[in-house]
This record gives structure tokens, sequence and C-alpha cells, in this order.
């Protein structure tokens, strides 16, 4: 048996009827070869970051355990997007159907051209720290410290449940 991890992923939509977007995404991920989707979180609707002139979003996230390997896990997850129409040539931070951030691979960091893990944006983000403190409770988040400490330091805001998991 390959070597498994417990991968998280972030889910967010804001066009076309965003929470079914989301749903289908989260039976989409059981999907993937060598993957099972074994936890998710909450639906949460939340207001963009970047551009304010655009509908507001649902996220969520979801637990994976995957034997795949970081980039053969990406390229599932961006097959996944174009699938739901997709486009990247918007505005930068502009409305999407759907995105799916690799937030955490096990308690790897990766700094590669296709791919940074932990996400980027993870430790400022409410609509991903919430989710996903819902998912995991508190760990570890390589070269950023606690979860919950995160959270401390980002407010909730206007992210509210939309529906329980
Ligand atoms: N804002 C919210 N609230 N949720 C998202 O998933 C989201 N995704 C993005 C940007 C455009 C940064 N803003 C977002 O990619």
């Amino acid at each position: 048996m390959p070597e498994q991890a417990d991968v998280y992923v972030g889910l967010g939509s804001n066009l076309d009827n965003p929470e079914r977007h989301v749903r289908r995404a989260l039976s989409d991920l059981d999907g993937i070869p060598r993957t099972e989707c074994t936890a998710r979180s909450s639906l949460f609707a939340s207001p963009p970051m970047g551009p304010p002139d655009q509908p507001d979003y649902v996220n969520a996230v979801a637990r994976l355990r995957t034997s795949l390997a970081p980039l053969a896990l990406l390229d599932a997850l961006q097959s996944i997007e174009q699938a739901h129409q997709r486009t990247r040539d918007g505005q930068r931070w502009g409305p999407r159907t759907l995105d799916l951030d690799m937030l955490l691979y096990g308690d790897r960091r990766i700094d590669g051209d296709r791919l940074t893990v932990p996400h980027p944006g993870l430790h400022v983000r409410a609509f991903v720290i919430y989710p996903l403190l819902e998912v995991v409770g508190d760990i570890d988040i390589p070269g950023h410290g606690k979860l919950e400490s995160l959270a401390a330091r980002c407010p909730r805001g206007e992210l509210t449940r939309v529906e329980s998991a």
C-alpha cells in the first residue's frame, strides 16, 4: 500500500447556484482515484474577499485520505474545477463557479511553481479557518502555529453557516 496522507481542500463558489456547485464538488472529490473523502465541514456563506462587486461565496472544507502525490492530486482538483465550467481568464480575485484549494497535505511544506502548501491565504481567511476547525479541531499549521491561534487573530466577520455538516 503506498503511503497515505490526510489532505484538506477548501471549496468556494459564487456563481451559477454556488451551493449546488459546492455540493456536487464534494461528491466529485470522493470520485478521485486512490482517494476517499473522509469528512467535510458545514457549508458557509461569506462576503467576497477581493473586489466587492461580486456575489457572496459558499465555502466549505473537505478532508481527503489519498495515496496520490501532491501534483497528481492537484491535477485531479483542477479537472474537477474545469468540469464545473471554471474559467481562468477573468479578473484577478473575480467571481468563479468553483475553486478547489489544496490547503494542507499531511504536515508537508511545498513551495513549487504550481503548488504552495500550506495554502498561502489559509492563515488570514476566515472562510477557510472556521470550516477547517470544524473538520479537524486544533492542529498545527506548518509555518503558522496552531489553527486555534490563527482563529483568535482572524475574526469570523460575516461568515455564517448555511447548512450544518
Ligand atoms: N472570498 C470568499 N468569501 N470566499 C472565497 O472562496 C474566495 N475565493 C477567492 C477570493 C476571490 C480571494 N475571494 C473569496 O478566490
